[in-house]
């Protein structure tokens, strides 16, 4: 069996598909992959493992319907037309629960990061501009019993609202398509209306999936209804915020700071005004980056695979 991968995983799992006598090719430039380019590497596979964000539309999908199974690198699965996979009847699987906890700590640490102001201190630094002592300058604020507000408590939502509240004894708010009430007993979170949600939150941080629904939610109008001094977080995807929109609300004090893990687009570019503003931390997607959580990854990609390329239902499907 042949399996094309569109980037470097785990050797552990690499090691084990081998074991599997699965004969791999592998993307290596150091650009991603188009869709054309992904159409010809996956000609004559049995199974595809998409790291990163390939499109796995329907042109994809309908010059690919020889493949038995496709792996994806990653929990998330906007980048999937789902309709036409199922139409097709080619199973995708994802990774789902192993990195809520490492995309939790990214989410706290770009909350920390930017109430400080830390990336802008380091790049002070490195610019040459310390020059002296500024006790009145670049002023953090405190995260201490502030309130937390949750767009998207599931998985990672609910390991962020965890370390908030241990760390600063955070109050925990939140919004849902559907009421989240395991967590609402675990954490005692409060359900609140998406409005309710702005106007209460001190730092609102992004954990949902990016869908029709919550494309570009975060735009101006939204960073209206926050408080002029909220923090707002995305570590879920680019594409939940309007970036346009969210320079603007910085730019003009509408909301206080930003720390983002998923931009769009991706990869951001080097000039982008975020880059340069004092309460603000950009991270490049490494939310789910450890060593531990990619190799429990690329653990279930292989699992994945090795069903899928079985014929037996495969253990993390997506629909
Ligand atoms: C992946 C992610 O690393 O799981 C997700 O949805 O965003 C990340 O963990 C990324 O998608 C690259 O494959």
């Amino acid at each position: 069996m042949k399996v094309f991968i569109s980037g470097n995983i785990a050797p552990a799992a690499l090691q084990r598909l081998e074991e599997n006598n699965i004969s791999i090719t592998q993307w290596n430039e150091d650009r991603q992959i188009t869709t054309d380019e992904l159409i010809e590497a996956c000609k004559n596979q049995d199974g595809f493992i998409s790291v990163g964000p390939n499109k796995i539309n329907a042109d994809f999908l309908n010059a690919s319907k020889h493949l038995k199974v496709i792996a994806l690198h990653s929990v998330g699965f906007d980048q999937v037309d789902i309709e036409v996979a199922k139409k097709l009847n080619i199973p995708v699987g994802n990774t789902p629960g192993v990195l809520s906890a490492a995309t939790a700590d990214t989410a706290f640490l770009l909350m920390l990061a930017v109430s400080r102001k830390a990336f802008f201190g380091y790049r002070k630094i490195i610019d040459g501009n310390w020059v002296k002592y500024e006790p009145a300058q670049e002023l953090g604020i405190e995260l201490n019993g502030k309130t937390l507000g949750v767009f998207g408590l599931g998985k990672i939502g609910l390991e962020m609202a965890k370390k908030c509240k241990a760390a600063y004894n955070m109050k925990v708010v939140y919004h849902n398509r559907s009421r989240n009430e395991a967590a609402e007993k675990e954490i005692a979170a409060e359900y609140l209306s998406f409005d309710e949600l702005l106007a209460q939150s001190d730092v609102l941080t992004v954990h949902t999936a990016l869908t029709t629904e919550t494309k570009e939610k975060f735009s101006m109008e939204v960073f209206r209804k926050m408080k002029s001094k909220a923090i707002f977080i995305n570590t879920a995807r680019g594409g939940i915020h309007n970036e346009q929109d969210l320079i603007k609300a910085l730019e003009e004090k509408v909301i206080w700071g930003a720390g983002l893990d998923v931009t769009n687009p991706e990869p951001m570019d080097k000039n982008n005004p975020l880059l340069f503003m004092e309460s603000v931390a950009v991270l490049p997607h490494i939310g789910s980056a450890t060593e531990e959580t990619r190799e429990a990854m690329a653990g279930l990609i292989v699992e994945n695979i090795l069903a899928g390329l079985n014929g037996e239902k495969i253990p993390y499907p997506i629909y």
